[in-house]
């Protein structure tokens, strides 16, 4: 075996033994470099007489042609098995913490400060709701005018319980009598419009004293804008017992108010109406976008309406279950989505659905 096969059989040796790309380009060097043995015997043919070098040069000049093209393809293959193998020694991905929404957030707080004032936090309620409680037990009865204060979703009922369909209003007035009929205890069903049915639900099996809070989902079929979603939350309010007056609700409200935008806002209450309550009453907060100029969330008013609210009316309180003249009691529902609009400056209520986490990352 002349030397030139000797080097090659050593050196694709070691390059069939070597594992890493490091170990590799030490071989490379050994052989290859600028004074490797390959290299060496390329050199060495300056002094070799002519006849000689004529023999030798293309040998040495064919073994490292070789080499090289052996040394590159080995390096190629432990790159690939490098990317594709677990590399322990990596530092690892970084794992987003979860965050809570801001809507949650914001819930958080005002049960937080009911909490605080000694009230009871009650959870939740069917959100699929009976005209009875939705309705009729809150002095609302079929065919009221402000049954049209309230667009509904209601399920259609000619319908197995498991096909259920959901229909809105217009819908439902273009016919489909057959759904009128009830076939369900308490009326025909509804997705709620607002969580005032959890009065009823809740008088029927306490009683009085009692101050609560209810959070609840709550959904209506109207037109979505700024300040307006088909499904939104409510947290229902509700204080009964023998001497409850309006004072304690404005002076709780306004504890309330100041506790959570924890600086001076300004707000209104204005008479309003609601078959629930005598005398009935609505919070508005100054718009914090516009500071009462005019802007497309409190649609050129100044003002974004918060919560209605008012004294328990003495039918409803009889619903429940009570007598009106030894109890009374107040009442309100507030909506979360429009606090948490005022408190961050959040433009639209439809950002909160949105998915976009562009805004969701911001809390
Ligand atoms: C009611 O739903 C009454 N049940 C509130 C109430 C309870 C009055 C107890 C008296 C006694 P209203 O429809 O105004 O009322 O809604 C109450 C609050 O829910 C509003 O002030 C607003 O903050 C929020 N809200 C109403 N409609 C929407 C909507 N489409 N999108 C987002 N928030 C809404």
């Amino acid at each position: 075996m002349d030397k030139n096969e000797e080097i090659r059989n050593e050196a694709i040796k070691e390059i069939n033994n070597s594992s890493d790309p490091a170990s590799l380009e030490g071989i490379r060097i050994k052989y290859l470099g600028r004074s490797g043995k390959v290299t060496m015997i390329l050199r060495s043919l300056a002094e070799l007489p002519l006849e000689q070098k004529k023999i030798m040069g293309p040998k040495a000049q064919a073994l490292r042609a070789e080499l090289d093209s052996i040394i590159v393809e080995k390096k190629k293959k432990l790159l690939e098995k490098k990317h594709s193998a677990l590399d322990v020694t990596r530092p690892g991905k970084k794992i987003g913490l979860g965050h809570l929404h801001p809507l949650s957030i914001v819930e958080k707080e005002i049960i937080d400060i009911f909490r605080s004032m000694s009230f009871s936090v009650i959870d939740g309620g069917p959100e699929v709701e009976t005209e009875h409680y939705n309705f009729d037990a809150l002095n609302i009865p079929e065919n009221h005018p402000a049954r049209e204060m309230h667009d509904t979703f209601w399920l259609s009922q000619n319908l197995t319980n498991n096909k259920r369909q959901m229909t809105n209003d217009k819908e439902f007035r273009k016919g489909d009598i057959s759904s009128r009929q009830s076939s369900v205890v308490g009326g025909r069903l509804l997705l709620r419009t607002h969580t005032s049915p959890m009065q009823i639900r809740y008088m029927e099996s306490h009683k009085p004293p009692f101050q609560i809070i209810v959070p609840g989902r709550v959904f209506r079929y109207e037109a979505t804008d700024a300040s307006h979603e088909i499904n939104f939350n409510q947290i229902e309010c509700l204080m009964v017992g023998k001497d409850v007056n309006l004072s304690n609700f404005k002076f709780i409200i306004e504890e309330f108010f100041s506790r959570l935008f924890k600086k001076s806002i300004t707000v209104r209450l204005r008479p309003s109406y609601f078959p629930f309550v005598e005398p009935g009453l609505e919070y508005l907060i100054q718009c914090v976008k516009c500071g009462g100029k005019g802007c497309n969330i409190c649609k050129n008013s100044g003002w974004l309406e918060v919560m209605g609210a008012g004294m328990v009316h003495p039918n409803v309180l009889r619903a429940g279950g009570y007598d009106p003249r030894e109890y009374q009691g107040f009442a309100f529902g507030v909506g979360p989505e429009r606090i948490a609009m005022l408190k961050y400056n959040i433009p639209d209520i439809r950002m909160f659905y949105g998915g976009d986490l562009r805004f969701i990352n911001q809390f």
